[in-house]
């Protein structure tokens, strides 16, 4: 009996070490799970768009492209948001194409989609406008839109003349808001000129007669993306991108209110061949594609909106 109480003392006394053993072992596996999961767990930020829509009546006519979500203040409206991909847009664009305004349209085959095709003419060609633009001006707009010249395609520069390839312009009655391409190397523009007329009635805005480095030459066969954001107030301001390089960046511009003249023809986009008519033919055909623009969602060059086609 003492021997059998003895060896049953010594049983209890194992067991109790086992079952320690076993507590702390899960205590231990319980607390290594719960790390891991909070590894998991903390993989990142929560990432929260912030929705752009569309005003009823003015929208672009393949609005499954909308919500766009980009990081845009609440009061920013996506005027445009095309790809011409349906071979087709609406309101509150319109296009010149060389012919006449939105008739016929070319539209270029583009992989899986399309672009539109201008004629660059010596007559007014690639115009595109935009309704009330003047409107938007105020409350500051953000153009961006793709440019294709193709090999084909003679820059003013590759006939020694260069003048009237724009990147835009602002038709006013009063004066024109024009960011010109100037300069060459090897045929492609390599520099900006920017002007406007300020407030007090004189042409001597942005740039003047003289121009900024673009960073880099336009090249041929190449997509390339200009990034433009204008808000006309006081005070102006007015930066300019193109294939994301800052080519022109102003927060303190003296420009026209638009009440006193850009209320005309409502472009955004004009070029057109050599004044001097060289060469006779004109320039060429050039494509256009992908534009977005939008109004009060403030400057957007730094942060735009992702593509919705790349095509
Ligand atoms: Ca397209």
């Amino acid at each position: 009996m003492k021997v059998s109480f003895c060896n049953k003392s010594h049983f209890n006394y194992y067991l109790l070490l086992l079952v320690i053993f076993v507590l702390l072992s899960s205590c231990l596996k319980m607390d290594r799970i719960v790390v891991e999961g909070g590894d998991k767990n903390g993989s990142g930020p929560t990432v929260v768009n912030t929705p752009v829509y569309c005003e009823t009546g003015v929208c672009p006519d393949d609005n499954a492209d909308f919500p766009v979500n980009i990081d845009v203040n609440m009061a920013g409206v996506v005027l445009v948001d095309e790809d011409f991909n349906d071979m087709n847009y609406g309101a509150p664009l319109s296009y010149y194409t060389g012919i006449a305004y939105d008739e016929p349209i070319i539209y270029h085959s583009e992989n899986t989609g399309y672009s539109i095709q201008f004629s660059h003419s010596t007559a007014l060609a690639g115009i595109g406008t935009l309704l009330d633009l003047s409107n938007y001006l105020g409350d500051g707009v953000y153009f961006r839109y793709f440019v294709n010249y193709p090999e084909d395609y003679y820059f003013p520069g590759d006939m020694g003349m260069f003048d009237n390839l724009k990147m835009l312009k602002i038709s006013g009655s009063s004066g024109d808001i024009e960011f010109i391409y100037k300069d060459s190397s090897s045929g492609g523009p390599k520099s900006l000129q920017l002007y406007w007329i300020n407030n007090s009635g004189v042409a001597t805005g942005g740039t003047g007669a003289a121009s900024v480095s673009l960073g880099k030459t336009l090249s041929k066969g190449e997509w390339h993306k200009i990034e433009i954001y204008i808000k006309i107030a006081t005070p102006s301001i007015v930066h300019v991108q193109v294939d994301d390089y800052d080519v022109y960046k102003n927060n303190d511009a003296d420009i026209r209110l638009p009440s006193s003249g850009y209320g005309d023809a409502e472009q955004f986009m004009s070029v057109r061949a050599s004044n001097s008519g060289i060469p006779p033919e004109g320039h060429g055909n050039w494509f256009h594609d992908d534009i977005t623009i939008i109004y009060n969602g403030g400057d957007l060059c730094d942060t735009g909106p992702a593509l919705t086609d790349s095509n």
